[in-house]
């Protein structure tokens, strides 16, 4: 059965306005009432807000390639900002030797030997800020946790590390629209650039660390020595700015909802799935792009070649059809499935070092503060790609 193209669903919606960001769920509940695949008239792009169909498009690398870019940019038609990623913006069989690379480095055994270091430094850091009684959930613990702690398993040292946030902002900003925030990042290229450039070099990283490793990888024959700059990238692109919004938005969600905080201080070993349940509920990492590299359709609509197709993560998190009370935030329900980091073939491959990270701050956290209060104006990061916020004022009881 396939839509006519006279009854396609159009919107004027904009996915990346400061307007739709504020508070998108009101939108995209009305996008997952009208069609499985929606043209956003504004940017001549398909938009995907149910579960079912992102999750099928998820599992069909075929029909929708990562190589046209994770972002607004139509890698097929226009030249990139920056070379593509070979792990996020690669099909098979590229993506699958680049892959194979990452996970193996960020096993489940590598993380058991962070574990210990990352809870005893949640631990230390969460301390200081209970003890304040007030402090800013943002600026003082979810931008500066993971600072504390990434950079060290990824093996560089400390000169220039304010770099390695600004790269970040630059790669999720590049995702969206060019914008004013984007060309502000950007005019710092001259001096992030080279220095990212430096850091994906062999001799920049520490010997043991997730770096190293990737140059232990092209040493065995597995990537060229070229291939593994850019799989150090990528972990620079993609390992830092991602949990600090995470653990932001987690943190965020948990202060609105204090009888979940209240579950959570009775039991912190469920800290591990309330930040799951963050995910899903207030997606950091709220779309994903793919483009079609030939004809094909989506639930009946028919989309042409060369079309970017954009995944609402966040929306699909929210679906009804899938989730039972979806707009309901509950830290006990089974929520395995959500979509906050994808899944396939290209879900996140260092999910696991966010939960490790994620979880030492929510269970630190939960070990000392019986409740915690938003006490001021929370400001939502101007980034497109990410949903994060900059500022959250709170104040914590002391149990
Ligand atoms: C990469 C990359 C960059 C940003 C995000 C990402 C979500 C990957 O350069 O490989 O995954």
């Amino acid at each position: 059965m396939s839509v006519p193209a006279s009854e396609v669903v159009r919107s004027d919606f904009d996915p990346f306005s400061p307007a739709a960001r504020a508070d998108p769920y009101g939108i995209y509940a009305e996008l997952r009432a009208a069609a499985p695949a929606i043209r956003l008239t504004k940017y001549d792009i398909w938009a995907v807000p149910r579960f079912a169909e992102v999750k099928t498009i998820f599992g069909d690398h075929v029909n929708f390639s990562n190589a046209g870019g994770a972002g607004l940019a139509n890698h097929f038609k226009e030249e990139p900002w920056r070379p593509p990623s070979i792990v996020l913006e690669a099909d098979p069989p590229l993506h699958t030797r680049t892959r194979a690379v990452l996970a193996r480095i960020l096993s489940p055994g590598a993380m058991r030997r962070l574990a210990d270091d990352f809870k005893a430094k949640a631990a230390t850091l969460v301390d200081g800020l209970v003890e304040r009684g007030s402090f800013d959930a943002i600026s003082d613990l979810a931008e500066v946790f993971p600072v504390s702690v990434f950079p060290d398993a990824l093996g560089i040292d400390q000169e220039g590390r304010e770099n390695f946030l600004t790269y970040g902002a630059m790669v999720f900003a590049g995702f969206g629209p060019e914008n004013d925030y984007f060309r502000e990042l950007m005019a710092q290229a001259p001096r992030v650039l080279p220095w990212v450039a430096a850091r994906c070099q062999r001799e920049a990283l520490r010997p043991g660390s997730f770096g190293a490793q990737v140059y232990e990888a092209a040493d065995a024959g597995e990537i060229s020595a070229e291939e593994a700059q850019l799989l150090v990238r990528s972990m620079l692109s993609a390992g830092l700015d991602t949990t600090i919004s995470a653990i932001g938005m987690a943190l965020y969600t948990l202060a609105r909802h204090p009888d979940q905080w209240t579950l959570l201080v009775a039991d912190p070993s469920l800290a591990r799935a309330a930040f799951d349940e963050t995910l899903r509920f207030d997606s950091p990492a709220p779309f994903v792009f793919r483009t079609t590299p030939h004809e094909t359709e989506i639930a009946g609509v028919r989309i042409g070649q060369h079309e970017k197709v954009l995944l609402l993560l966040a929306s699909a998190n929210r679906d009804d059809t899938r989730w039972e009370q979806a707009d309901r935030f509950d830290i006990t329900r089974r929520l395995s499935g959500h979509v906050g980091f994808g899944v396939g073939i290209h879900g996140c491959v260092g999910q696991m070092v966010a939960r490790l990270e994620a979880e030492a701050v929510i269970a630190a956290l939960a070990a000392r503060a019986k409740q915690i209060e938003i006490t001021g104006d929370v400001a939502l990061r101007d980034s497109t790609g990410l949903r994060a916020l900059s500022t959250m004022p709170v104040r914590v009881t002391l149990k």
